[in-house]
């Protein structure tokens, strides 16, 4: 398995990690990069929210998968090698590994190489004659990519399930996407999912779900900038809140000031007006045209999707 250096976790993660927040406290509109929502304590409470009968991206998604997983693995074809970009637990993609026709290797990456190794091994144990080649380090750095060109394969897939690229603003998923297209080649291509733009009712239900776990997992952002960062975030003096900007086509959110404060970050200091909002994580949700649109800008060529009977959501299967 290949080894490269994590991008959290470690001095230079913290650095980076005070950084942005430097950064993104100094600006007009407070905002934090969403990654970071993604600490220990994070990730089990966003395992929670996929579990929440108010948030149907998940079950959504899975439910295309088990009714359509045959159609996906004859659209790729036999001999793939599938890469899956912020792979986690892998778990997304066992089903199709083993649906797919002697597939030629798998390369999840992900920053977490604990997750992997115990990814890797659960997924040997199933499929014991795959290769699998662990790439551990930031998909959107363009390290992690450089192994690729030696695995051989008659085709190879970008699998990025899970509406992450939602997570993106468009010119940005556009720059994904780019380079997603760059590192492949003629034939390869990307099984993509992305939740669908919809009654505004549904979307806002779903992120600000009633059992209060989205609020935790918003809030748990300033819990860690306390702790790993030298901070003092009083959390009952701010709460979670989530919209659905329709012009933009996406759901925000935010974490609202609950009273004119001072909140010290390592030694420096930001002002809050009561109201004023740190605006924590975007969900892009697309039209198919609007996608497919993108995809054809980055270089794909849209073959087909598959989604469910409300159309709620979409994985998108295209062709460099
Ligand atoms: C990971 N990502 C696709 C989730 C989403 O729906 O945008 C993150 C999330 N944020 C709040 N609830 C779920």
């Amino acid at each position: 398995m290949a080894v490269q250096p994590p991008s959290s976790g470690t001095k230079t993660g913290t650095e980076t990690f005070l950084r942005d927040v430097i950064d993104g406290l100094s600006r007009p509109q407070k905002t934090l990069p969403c990654k970071y929502l993604y600490d220990e304590a994070g990730s089990q409470l966003f395992e929670e929210i996929c579990e929440l009968k108010d948030y149907y991206v998940t079950r959504t998604e899975a439910g295309i998968f088990a009714h359509s997983i045959k159609e996906m693995a004859e659209a790729i074809g036999p001999g793939a090698l599938i890469i899956e970009p912020g792979a986690g637990n892998c778990e997304k993609v066992e089903p199709l590994l083993t649906q797919l026709d002697s597939p030629a290797g798998y390369m999840p990456m992900d920053i977490s190489p604990e997750i992997l190794l115990s990814a890797r091994r659960r997924i040997q144990a199933r499929l014991p004659g795959l290769k699998i080649h662990a790439g551990i380090g930031d998909f959107t750095k363009e390290m992690v990519w450089d192994e690729l060109p030696a695995l051989e394969a008659h085709r190879r897939v970008i699998f990025f399930p899970g509406s992450t690229i939602g997570n993106f603003d468009p010119e940005q998923a556009s720059t994904l996407l780019h380079r997603f297209a760059s590192r492949l080649g003629q034939g390869d291509a990307v099984l993509i999912g992305t939740d669908l733009d919809k009654d505004p009712i549904v979307l806002e239900r779903a992120y600000n779900d009633s059992e209060q776990v989205t609020a935790r997992f918003n809030k748990n952002l300033l819990s860690r900038i306390n702790v790993e960062l030298d901070a003092d975030f009083d959390l009952s003096r701010f709460s979670h809140r989530s919209f659905y900007h329709p012009l933009r086509r996406r759901v925000e959110m935010h974490l609202v000031s609950l009273a004119a404060q001072t909140v010290r970050v390592s030694g420096e200091d930001f002002h809050f007006r009561e109201g004023e909002t740190i605006h924590t994580e975007n969900s892009h949700k697309y039209t198919l045209s609007g996608f497919e649109k993108l995809l054809r800008k980055a270089g794909f060529s849209p073959l087909r999707h598959w989604s469910d009977s409300s159309d709620y959501y979409a994985i998108h299967f295209a062709e460099v």
